[in-house]
């Protein structure tokens, strides 16, 4: 890999070539296709930025392309993704685009361009206008766009001006920015420096921080045809995180790494596109950490090479890019958030854990599912039925003959004190006799169905036979889908919803008549590095119209379109908060929705792989996220099941999920052992529930993520780069799951830091380095951070029990004997609570052997009772230990304390002192 000098090196070249260029280059419009040899040594394989993503071409087509062709350097085998050193790469002086004009206004940059030389592809557009757009102090928005007519542009849900071509001053708060611009080419916005090519000169940009740090500059072949988009930038460091859905490590590999994005129902594979679009990057620059977002919605391929650099090539729409300046790596995620949408605050019930077969087959088998969880004491919150339930598959219907009483069992549930969430597909039967499904006639009247070329349906297959998908960008869906969603739920009263299938998937490739091979939407002249190299390979042709656009522009987003539907239809039927679980996801899903990492199997790396497929979710502001305990399709051992449910117990979102081609896997069907251990293990999760809750509620005002790789909590120690076999919960919970059969011990990193064995208290003796825990089969190692104070409650067999129980405080000493933490309360269940003043805050500080707390608002009124506390990290056993001045009883084990009696309210201020030996 080269040196920085080297790099630098490059860059000067690459700058001083462009401006000798832009002088010396007679004028636009002239198509030359001879490619000068000098322009072709670009110093080095790693610059070569590939210029026929088509493959591996002959000579004269990729001269053709006025590009170079030449062998690598240094030959090298493709990497896991599939990528080499292109042997067609786009010359030093590659202009496809020749400044026109630049101008500046408060908050605003723009530069006009126009197309000097034609890529290969068809439909470039002519002239370009790129907007800069402070849309605040710290994030940047870039926008390019085609200036003579609209194109596709990916509507956020949240924060988002309305669609419209160029204009500046598009959306609140854009006004009020208030940043100062410089003078000429180089502008000044908030955090940022952009510097802009200057009318004469090719395109060309790039953005540092105004404190000096470049993190990007666009290189390498900038294309704008209709159907072929790429930009190239260099990037800061090839320490880069994010790009998903994405199966494999935590860190993308800058070694010739291809992403591909298109939502595909395609089970969790390595080096292949997965059911989410999030085309978000989190990067290590010279001073911290920034943020990339390439909002689109089109197939995508994100490339990282070694210079490093990175490109972004997408089919449709326009370049709409977002820069996040951090610099701390917590900052970028908040900014993030800030622009795609905060996470919804999910019920306090959806923090239990969930259970699901696709196989129960009746009312009663789902029932003798959660007795038999009962009668090992584990405990439950939500019970799921699949597809099995309704009628022919259909959703929205029941079916009573076969099923039995779907409509005793929701009531069952809930009179156990849990909830009950049903699989809502979202292909629509079109074959059921007329006047005899709701959710088909009303949609043929309200025309609410995506539709083919001739105006009628477009019809594939899914479960019920041939089917027909709602189009959820029609103004009209929204009403639509309430109305079929809460007419069943007259009948069957379920309280959460699984959108399943909404990739969209189909099992007849395209429609029931295939696709139109001839129509570039079906067919364009370029497909990304996707699953099949087809766009509707298991999904429906993309010439289908949407009210908003075909579904080529619109397919990606599909699942988030969907979810949100579904979101706020359940929201309005039950007035009270819900869970919508997607399977499909896109940039802001979390928003409306959690996601779960859809069909993995019952394998140890499955169980693995689960861990970065959370954590990769929490960092795109969807932390409700888990993967189906056990593995969805093969059988799972007792073992596997076993550590699979210590570690699921952990996932944000807990669940049990299992395909109807695999033997039973409740917890209950292992055995005494293995139940007493998923017992325990889910029993420290309700436990911890509290810190969880208020871990939700911090992501969902700024965006944190809930369940955190170890560098998102030590940035600055390397060894924290590629672990993804241990997580974090917020700044002070570890979890080391075992991972591989037959183990009795685990290796585990801990950052240097103070840590505590949860159970235990006992301290870790060492920290900065690998430490070997013991791990028996009943045992989960979890560590808590000395520094913290860890909000908990006695644990019940559901949160409902476990709400009125008791509060527990752990306090867990960092080396200056100090603790911090806090807890959010709710009724877990009414809306916008937060946003009412319906909560409380409470704050919880240790300094000096007293730890005091803090009511910072008092606005809700339910169960406040604490009445334990422990203390983890005490050098001397005290002599003394007070609540608000009274002595208490206490107990003092090794360095643990333990106060058994408190007897407080949260709700009021209060301390505790350990004294004595001072
Ligand atoms: O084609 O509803 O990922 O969790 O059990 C399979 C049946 C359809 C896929 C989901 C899986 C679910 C299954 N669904």
């Amino acid at each position: 890999m080269s040196s920085l000098s080297d790099l630098l090196m490059v860059r000067l070249c690459l700058l001083l070539w462009l401006l000798v260029k832009s002088v010396a280059a007679p004028d636009p419009a002239v198509v030359t296709m001879t490619v000068d040899d000098a322009a072709c040594d670009i110093g080095g394989d790693d610059w070569r930025f590939d210029c026929f993503p088509q493959g591996t071409p002959a000579q004269t087509e990729c001269e053709a392309r006025g590009c170079c062709w030449r062998p690598p350097l240094k030959p090298r085998p493709p990497s896991p993704s599939g990528l080499t050193v292109p042997e067609c790469y786009f010359p030093l002086d590659y202009q496809s685009y020749r400044t026109q004009a630049v101008s500046s206004s408060r908050g605003h940059g723009q530069v006009k361009a126009t197309l000097t030389k034609g890529s290969p592809y068809p439909r470039d557009v002519r002239n370009i206008q790129a907007d800069f757009f402070a849309h605040s102090t710290n994030v940047l928005n870039i926008q390019i766009r085609d200036a003579d007519r609209e194109r596709w542009e990916v509507p956020l849900l949240h924060n988002r001006r309305h669609c419209g071509r160029g204009q500046g001053s598009a959306w609140p708060g854009h006004a009020h920015s208030g940043h100062e611009m410089g003078a000429g080419n180089v502008l000044t916005f908030g955090d940022f420096l952009v510097t802009l090519s200057k009318p004469g000169q090719p395109f060309w940009f790039q953005v540092a921080r105004t404190t000096g740090e470049i993190l990007i500059e666009s290189t390498g072949g900038f294309i704008y045809s209709d159907q072929l988009l790429q930009l190239s930038t260099t990037l800061a460091s090839s320490l880069l995180y994010g790009l998903g859905e994405r199966r494999g490590g935590l860190a993308v590999s800058a070694n010739w790494t291809r992403v591909a994005l298109w939502n595909r129902d395609h089970h969790p594979k390595e080096n292949t596109n997965l059911y989410g679009t999030h085309p978000f990057y989190i990067a290590r620059d010279a001073r911290g950490w920034h943020g990339v977002l390439f909002l689109s919605s089109n197939a995508l391929d994100v490339i990282v090479q070694p210079a490093p650099a990175l490109t972004w090539r997408t089919i449709g729409g326009i370049f709409d890019i977002y820069l996040f300046s951090g610099p701390e790596i917590w900052a970028v995620t908040r900014q993030y958030t800030e622009v795609v949408g905060r996470p919804f605050m999910p019920p306090y019930w959806a923090l239990g854990f969930h259970l699901c077969w696709q196989r129960y087959g009746t009312a009663n088998n789902t029932r003798a599912t959660m007795d038999r969880l009962r009668k090992f004491g584990i405990p439950q919150d939500v019970q799921w039925n699949d597809i099995d339930y309704a009628k022919g598959a259909r959703v929205f219907t029941t079916d009573t003959e076969k099923f039995g009483n779907q409509v005793g069992l929701a009531g069952e549930i809930h009179s156990r004190g849990m909830h009950y969430i049903i699989m809502v597909d979202c292909g629509i039967s079109n074959n059921a006799t007329p006047g005899t499904y709701q959710p088909y006639d009303l949609g043929r009247q309200m025309e609410i169905f995506i539709k083919d070329l001739d105006g009628q349906p477009l019809v594939g297959r899914v479960w019920p036979g041939t089917t027909v998908w709602p189009d959820f960008t029609n103004g009209q869906s929204g009403r639509y889908w309430r109305k079929i969603a809460g007419d069943f739920h007259k009948k069957v009263a379920f309280d959460g919803a699984w959108v399943d299938m909404n990739e969209i998937s189909s099992f007849a490739d395209g429609s029931v008549h295939g696709c139109d091979e001839k129509n570039p939407l079906d067919v364009p002249p370029y497909i990304p590095g996707i699953a099949d190299r087809e766009l509707y390979k298991h999904s429906i042709c993309h010439h289908g119209r949407h009210a908003a656009s075909s579904h080529y522009n619109v397919h990606s987003l599909y699942g988030l379109l969907e979810a949100n539907a579904t979101y706020h239809a359940m929201l309005s039927i039950r007035g009270k908060r819900t869970l919508v679980i997607s399977r499909s996801s896109f940039v802001g899903q979390g928003q409306v929705s959690g996601h779960w990492s859809g069909d993995n199997s019952g394998t140890w790396h499955d169980m693995h792989m689960s861990i970065p497929a959370m954590l990769q979710m929490n960092l795109f502001g969807v932390p409700f996220t888990g993967s189906d305990i056990c593995g969805f399709f093969l059988n799972a051992t007792e073992e596997l099941c076993t550590r699979w449910h210590q570690l699921g117990a952990f996932y944000v979102f807990s669940r049990n999920h299992n395909s109807d081609t695999c033997r039973p896997q409740d917890p209950g069907q292992f055995g005494p052992a293995s139940a007493a251990s998923t017992r325990k293990a889910l029993l420290t999760r309700y436990t911890l529930l509290p810190y969880l809750y208020t871990l939700l509620f911090y992501s969902h005002v700024y965006g944190d993520p809930v369940a955190r790789p170890l560098f998102f909590q030590y940035p600055d120690d390397s060894r924290t780069q590629d672990i993804d076999r241990q997580f974090m919960w917020g700044p002070a919970l570890l979890f080391s799951p075992i991972l591989e059969p037959k183990q009795t011990s685990v290796l585990a990193y801990f950052p240097r830091d103070v840590w505590f064995d949860f159970y235990s208290g006992r301290r870790v003796p060492r920290s900065g380095q690998v430490v070997r825990l013991p791990a028996q089969y009943d045992v989960i190692n979890v560590h808590v951070r000395g520094g913290s104070v860890v909000p908990m409650q006695s644990p019940g067999l559901t949160t409902t029990v476990s709400r009125e129980l008791p509060f527990w405080l752990l306090v867990a000493l960092d080396d200056d004997g100090e603790a911090k933490g806090q807890l959010y309360v709710d009724d877990g269940e009414s809306l916008d609570t937060y946003e009412r003043g319906l909560y409380n805050m409470v704050k919880f500080e240790t300094q000096k052997n007293t730890l005091w707390s803090k009511p910072e608002f008092i606005g809700y009124h339910g169960n406040m009772n604490l009445s334990n506390v422990t203390v983890f990290g005490l050098q001397d056993m005290p002599t003394d230990v007070q609540v608000n001045g009274e002595s208490v009883i206490y107990q003092f084990y090794d360095t643990v304390l333990y106060i058994p009696q408190v007897k407080v309210s949260l709700a009021k201020p209060f301390n505790v002192t350990w004294g004595g030996s001072e």
